[in-house]
């Protein structure tokens, strides 16, 4: 339809906004990314590209239209792959083709990529045999979504493949849905089939879950939404959980979308969010971000300035994650010995140096960094047993092998710790990070170990002073990086003046790097006092800021 070309491309406010043909898009970090205004041709041709892949395979596709932790005029649209993961990287790149070919080659552009598909052995394409071919489609809450939802419709609709609305929904949840389509005995694939599945999981574990003597675990937190679509559905999922196993406090449910809160605010501003006081009495907060994929607790931190938050972020989460489920396979080893199941954690440059250190030096485990970006650590988890794997800005889950499923998923009554590690493994999102569900396994945890925030915070480790900075840049693409993302190879010579600046200061480590999401380039810093870390801080953003400017 003309209202989805490049030439007319109309707008959630029914105008056009016109795309220039040497405009080009790029698949980010998380999927196409933009200001609404420029996507409904690009959600158009992405839904055509679900489509395909859907036909090919003849399974269920999915398609997101979100922008996470943009500011509420962003959308963005993102896919999913039949196994509820990301979208395979190769069709990342034929999405890019058919999003940037003009009106004029789309549909050579169209009929090509179809050919290619054909001729691909076992391509469902080649047979015919289409008829399970699905496109699955949610939205997060912002006012663009609706019509963005329609631009998929029209999109896959062109092909002839079913299409389902599932209107508002977190992201995991859209992840889940499509999941569950592909392997029935997964879940019913509803938004209700995943409130059950996960609650119920949740409400088995929570029986089996004793507190320690002199425990100090509330099952109680307020929870900041993000004003995003986390509200809506983490209360719909709370209801199939009686109050005395949780009890949360809504704030932050309606109004500027991640504005002045949020999980992202929270993690780059350490900061409390807007309508949390740092003279609340209760002390265990938690924060979504706009889509419900990212989940940080956090609390108001004493002895500092008000209105500062105490972090227990996306690291202290895999840690805790890492320590229960280190000790219920030694449990299960101990009566099983020759049955190995390996364990790791995969992190991000941005992980603080001090988990780092606790994954190795405490807990014995691996841990292994990655690209920021959640497809590149949920690949590299997938190589363990359990693949613990989270980014610190609260973005992570777990994932467990085909091993794992066989000798504990499969046997789950044989005693106590399989039970455990059974039942946990399904509370858990596997599919991407979930908020909801990430929150659900920290309470079962923090009540297994009869934890407040207090202990929570002693027993681990305490975080090296670290900053975040986002620099805005007129073009983020002349920035390279290498080793994963901690050194910048263009533009010449700025990597030097990194090194330079990082050798000032004790206990020192810094990067540079360009989001994937938005129009910047971030910086991160850490050293060994919160004036060092500030000062490195600085001086790096004006390294990008003098450079951009020459
Ligand atoms: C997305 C990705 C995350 C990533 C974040 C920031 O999160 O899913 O893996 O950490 O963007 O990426 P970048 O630093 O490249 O901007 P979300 O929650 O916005 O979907």
């Amino acid at each position: 339809p003309e209202q989805y070309t490049r030439a007319v491309n109309t707008t959630h406010t029914g105008e056009s906004f016109p795309i220039p043909d040497e405009e080009k898009f790029s698949y980010g970090t998380a999927g196409f990314r933009f200001r609404a205004e420029k996507l409904s041709f690009l959600v158009f041709r992405c839904a055509y590209v679900a489509s395909l892949r859907a036909r090919q395979l003849n399974s269920t596709i999915g398609v997101m239209i979100t922008a996470s932790h943009n500011p509420e005029e962003d959308n963005g649209v993102k896919l999913v792959d039949p196994s509820g993961d990301m979208l395979n990287v190769v069709w990342e790149i034929y999405a890019t083709d058919i999003v940037n070919a003009t009106d004029a080659n789309l549909a050579a552009a169209v009929r090509s990529l179809e050919r290619q598909m054909s001729q691909i052995e076992n391509s469902f394409i080649a047979t015919g045999n289409t008829h399970n071919a699905r496109v699955v489609c949610g939205m997060d809450i912002r006012t663009s979504g609706p019509h963005l939802m329609e631009a998929a419709r029209a999109g896959a609709a062109v092909f002839n493949v079913n299409f389902e609305n599932i209107g508002e929904v977190s992201t995991p949840i859209l992840h889940y849905i499509v999941k569950s389509y592909n392997f029935p005995q997964f879940a019913e694939p509803t938004v209700q089939g995943y409130y059950k599945a996960i609650s119920d999981a949740f409400k088995e574990l929570h029986e089996i879950t004793v507190e320690p003597e002199g425990s100090s675990y509330q099952p109680k937190l307020i929870v900041d939404c993000a004003n995003g679509v986390g509200a809506p559905r983490f209360r719909d999922l709370l209801q199939h959980i009686p109050k005395e196993l949780l009890e949360v406090e809504f704030r932050n449910e309606s109004g500027p979308l991640n504005h002045l809160c949020g999980a992202d605010f929270v993690k780059i501003a350490q900061k409390l969010p807007t309508s949390f006081k740092s003279e609340d009495q209760d002390p265990k907060c938690a924060t979504f971000d706009g889509d419900a994929d990212r989940l940080i607790y956090f609390r108001a931190k004493t002895g500092a300035e008000p209105g500062a938050a105490e972090l227990f972020d996306g690291d202290k989460i895999a840690c805790l994650y890492a320590m229960y489920i280190k000790e219920q396979l030694k449990a299960y080893h101990e009566t099983r010995p020759t049955y190995n199941i390996d364990m790791g954690i995969v992190q991000t440059a941005y992980a603080n140096g001090s988990s780092t250190r606790f994954i190795k030096d405490t807990l014995g485990l691996k841990s292994v960094i990655v690209k920021t970006g959640v497809k590149h650590l949920h690949e590299e988890a997938s190589e363990f047993d359990v693949g613990i794997y989270f980014e610190a800005n609260g973005h992570g889950t777990v994932v467990f092998s085909a091993h794992f499923d066989s000798i504990i998923r499969r046997h789950p009554h044989e005693n106590l710790a399989l039970r455990r590690l059974a039942l946990f493994s399904r509370v858990i999102n596997e599919t991407v990070g979930d908020a909801f569900a990430d929150l659900l396994a920290v309470e079962i945890i923090l009540r297994h170990y009869g934890w407040s925030m207090d202990d929570w915070a002693e027993k681990m480790y305490k975080d090296v002073p670290n900053v975040q900075i986002k620099v805005p840049v007129a073009d983020r693409s002349i920035f390279e990086t290498t080793n994963a993302e901690q050194t910048l190879v263009k533009p010449d010579g700025i990597q030097k003046m990194i090194d330079q600046d990082v050798a000032k200061f004790k206990n020192s480590r810094a990067f540079i790097r360009p989001s994937g999401t938005e129009n910047i380039v971030r910086v991160y810093a850490e050293a060994d006092t919160v004036e060092n870390t500030q000062a490195l801080g600085k001086s790096l953003e004006q390294v990008i800021r003098n450079l951009c400017i020459a």
